[in-house]
C-alpha cells in the first residue's frame, strides 16, 4: 500500500471508518506491520509548565479562565523543576518530554526566552523534547527549532465544519497556519483531535482527511478521548464508546501508514483489553505518567506491566534519526 497519499477523499475515509469492526482491526494492523515496527510504542510524559487562566473558550478545555473549573492555576514553572521532571520522566523510561501551557499563542517576552531554556535542558539529556504552546509566528517557531525543539504539537481538534461548535476565540485558518511554521522550521509536527465532543463520523472524517492531506503527514497524531470535565461546556458529554476510539485509531493508521499514532487522553476510562485493540489497531504511542496535563492518566508503573503483558516495548529517542531543526541546533551549538 502507498505509504504517502495525499488525496484522500471523504468518502473513501469513510467507508475505511465504517468497515466492519474486526475486518477494519485485522486491516489497520496488516499497515501497521508493513510500515512500523509494531511491538514498539513511544512512550512520552506531558508537564503543564502554565495551568489555566488561558483566554480562549476552547469547549473541552478546563484551563479556559471563563470556565468554573477547580484547575490548580500557576504561573510559568522555573527552567530547575521542569528540566528535572524530564529527568524523572526519563529514568521511568520516557523517550519524549511534552511541554504544555496554557496560552492563546506565543509571545515574544521573558516568558518565552525561559521556555528556549527549558527545551535547551531537556534536549540536552537527550531526550525528544516537543512543546504546545498555542499559536506561533515563523520567527517563533525558528527560535524553538534553534533551541532543539524536536516536535511541535498542535492540534486541529475536529473538522473545519465543527470546529465553530467548539470555539470561537481562534481560526481552523489560524492552526493550519502555526502547523505550517513548524514545518518550514524544521520541526517535526504533532497535530491531531479529540473524539466525543458531540461531533458526527463525518466530523471525525473531515480531521482525517485535512490531516492527512497536508503536503506532508505529521510526524505524530494524537487521538483524545475526551476528558469531559466539571465546569467546561462539554461536562454532560457520554464516555466515548471504545469501539469509536478503535475505528478511529484504525482509520488513522490506514490513511497515515507511517504516522505515529497516540492512543492519548481517556486512558484512565478504558480496559487494558481497549487498549490492547488500540495498540492492534495501530497506535504505536502514549503519554504515561499519572497526570497528562491537569487530570488524572494511568502510573508508569501501571503501564510498564501493560506492555510486558502485551509484549510491546518503549521505542527508543531520536529513532527517525536528528531532524533538520535538531541538526540546525547541533551547528549553533558547536559554533558557539
Ligand atoms: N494552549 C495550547 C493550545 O491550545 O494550543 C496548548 C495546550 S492544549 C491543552 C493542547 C490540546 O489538549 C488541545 O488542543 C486539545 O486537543 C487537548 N485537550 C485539552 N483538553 C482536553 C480534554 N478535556 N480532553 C481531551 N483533550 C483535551
Ligand atoms: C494532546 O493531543 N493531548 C494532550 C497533549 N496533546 C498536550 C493533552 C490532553 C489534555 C487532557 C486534559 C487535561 O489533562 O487537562
Ligand atoms: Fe487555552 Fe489551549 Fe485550553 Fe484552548 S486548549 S483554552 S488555548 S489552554
Amino acid at each position: 500500500m502507498q505509504s504517502n497519499r495525499h488525496n484522500w477523499t471523504s468518502a473513501e475515509i469513510k467507508a475505511v471508518y465504517e468497515t466492519p469492526l474486526l475486518e477494519l482491526i485485522h486491516r489497520a494492523a496488516t499497515v501497521h506491520h508493513e510500515h512500523n515496527a509494531a511491538h514498539e510504542v513511544q512512550v512520552s510524559s506531558l508537564l503543564s509548565i502554565k495551568t489555566g487562566g488561558c483566554s480562549e473558550d476552547c469547549g473541552y478545555c478546563p484551563q479556559a479562565a471563563r470556565y468554573h473549573t477547580d484547575v490548580n492555576v500557576h504561573k510559568l514553572l522555573q527552567v530547575e523543576e521542569v528540566v528535572d521532571s524530564a529527568k524523572q520522566a526519563k529514568a521511568a523510561g520516557a523517550s519524549r518530554m511534552c511541554l504544555g501551557a496554557a496560552w492563546r499563542e506565543v509571545r515574544d517576552n521573558r516568558d518565552f526566552d525561559r521556555v528556549l531554556d527549558m527545551v535547551k535542558g531537556i534536549n540536552a539529556l537527550d531526550m525528544e523534547v516537543c512543546c504546545t504552546l498555542g499559536m506561533l509566528s515563523e520567527d517563533q517557531a525558528q527560535k524553538l527549532a534553534n533551541a532543539g525543539l524536536y516536535a511541535y504539537n498542535h492540534n486541529l481538534d475536529t473538522s473545519s465544519e465543527y470546529y465553530n461548535e467548539i470555539i470561537t476565540t481562534r481560526t481552523y485558518e489560524d492552526r493550519l497556519k502555526t502547523l505550517g511554521h513548524v514545518r518550514k522550521a524544521g520541526m517535526t509536527v504533532c497535530s491531531g483531535g479529540i473524539i466525543g465532543m458531540g461531533e458526527s463520523i463525518d466530523d471525525r472524517i473531515g480531521l482525517l482527511r485535512t490531516l492527512a492531506n497536508l503536503p506532508v503527514h505529521p510526524d505524530s497524531v494524537p487521538i483524545n478521548a475526551l476528558v469531559a470535565v466539571e465546569g467546561t461546556p462539554l461536562e454532560e458529554q457520554p464516555p466515548v464508546p471504545i469501539w469509536d476510539m478503535v475505528r478511529m485509531i484504525a482509520t488513522t493508521r490506514i490513511v497515515m501508514p507511517k504516522t505515529v499514532v497516540r492512543l492519548s487522553a481517556g486512558r484512565l476510562q478504558m480496559s487494558m483489553e481497549g487498549q490492547a485493540l488500540c495498540f492492534m489497531a495501530g497506535a504505536n504511542s502514549i503519554f504515561a505518567g499519572d497526570k497528562l496535563l491537569t487530570t488524572p492518566n494511568p502510573e508508569f508503573n501501571a503501564d510498564m506491566e501493560m506492555f510486558q503483558i502485551l509484549g510491546l516495548t518503549p521505542r527508543q529517542a531520536f529513532k527517525e534519526g536528528k531532524n533538520k531543526a535538531q541538526q540546525q541546533h547541533a551547528e549553533v551549538v558547536h559554533s558557539s
